[in-house]
């Protein structure tokens, strides 16, 4: 596994993001006691979490990878040429099956590539990394593992220019002002030849995007209720999956998916640290947003970070988009 790019960034290693569990010890702590309880999504994703979302990005309700993919499939043979991209920096990578198309153009545009793919859930970042070194000889690649929440510098060294994608709509689980941070800080990296290119879910009929986080064969139950025997297995704690029931609904207010656990009966769970936590019967803890885009909040957005849109690329059906970003 190569150092990390810079300090303040956790190579690659499973260890690196178990160590900070007095962090996450802290945000649990905080979550729970929150007058309406709530945790970050990043604790969805451990290996098996990571396993999961791959099977809802297969689900004929999850029409967001799908639609992500050929808009990418469309638009990058022409985008990274005209780019001249030699570095691909990717927030949030998961398996990286879509970067795929992005380094192929890169490929075919004759750059040797580097790729760092960066992620909080470890392990499955390293089954990545090397899949794609297998995949692409001659591609540089570089994971790191590192919670994009929180401060990060630039990889150093890496060729120009770069583009910075952070793809499949994740942007969405973030809360405005944590994502104009994010943004913000990616804005504050990019040289004048680099570019951000990000995916978002489009606002649209209600029904459609339930149906994304509800379907049929329960795949985002499991992966909404994966969250509990993460902080089993990393804090102790005693979580009784199946007591608590998958919920997700759409709040028109903030335009955004809602996913929550919701206690089936009274219940104390022990959490080593922090002490008994009481769910009452039918008590909610939210797991996750998905806050859903059009230009407009991107722009918005994109302002407020200091990113200005270049432009802006929805499928036909307005599902989702593709947005390119430059230095305003
Ligand atoms: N980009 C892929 C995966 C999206 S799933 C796609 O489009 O299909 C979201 C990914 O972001 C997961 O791999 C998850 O582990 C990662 N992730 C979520 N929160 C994160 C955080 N705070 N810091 C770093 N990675 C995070
Ligand atoms: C990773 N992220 C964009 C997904 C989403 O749609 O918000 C996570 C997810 N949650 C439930 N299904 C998928």
């Amino acid at each position: 596994m190569p150092e990390s790019p810079t300090s303040n960034w956790i190579s690659g290693s499973v260890a690196a993001y178990r160590q900070p569990n007095a962090r996450m010890l802290a945000e649990v702590a905080a979550g729970l006691s929150a007058p309406e309880k709530e945790l970050p999504p990043k604790y969805f994703y451990d290996h098996n979490g990571s396993e999961l979302f791959e099977e809802i990005t297969r689900l004929p309700e999850y029409y967001q990878t799908r639609t992500e993919r050929a808009l990418l499939q469309a638009w990058m043979p022409r985008l990274i040429p005209e780019l001249g991209t030699r570095s691909l920096v990717e927030l949030g990578a998961g398996s990286a099956e879509k970067s795929r198309i992005i380094l192929g153009a890169m490929r075919s545009a004759g750059a040797t590539g580097t790729y760092v793919p960066i992620d909080v859930s470890a392990s499955f970042l390293s089954q990545t990394a090397s899949r794609l070194r297998r995949e692409h000889p001659g591609l540089i690649v570089e994971p790191v593992v590192a919670d994009i929440a929180e401060d990060f510098s630039p990889p150093a060294g890496l060729p120009h220019p770069l583009l910075y994608a952070f793809l499949g709509g994740t942007i969405g689980n973030f809360y405005p002002p944590a994502a104009i941070r994010l943004l913000g800080r990616i804005a504050a990296a990019m040289q004048p030849a680099d570019r951000f290119l990000m995916g978002v879910d489009l606002r649209k009929d209600v029904r459609r995007i339930e149906a994304a986080y509800n379907d049929s064969q329960g795949v985002t139950a499991a992966f909404n209720r994966n969250m509990l025997l993460v902080l089993n297995h990393e804090l102790g704690s005693n979580f009784d999956p199946a007591g608590f029931q998958h919920y997700a609904f759409y709040e028109q207010t903030n335009h955004r998916i809602e996913m929550h656990l919701v206690s089936q009966g009274e219940q104390d769970v022990n959490i080593p640290g922090i002490g008994l936590v009481h769910f009452s019967d039918g008590e909610s803890l939210r797991t996750e947003i998905s806050c859903k885009h059009d230009r407009k909040s991107v722009a918005e957005l994109f302002a407020a970070a200091g990113l200005e849109i270049e432009t802006w690329r929805p499928d036909p059906d307005l599902l989702f988009a593709l947005v390119t970003g430059a230095r305003a």
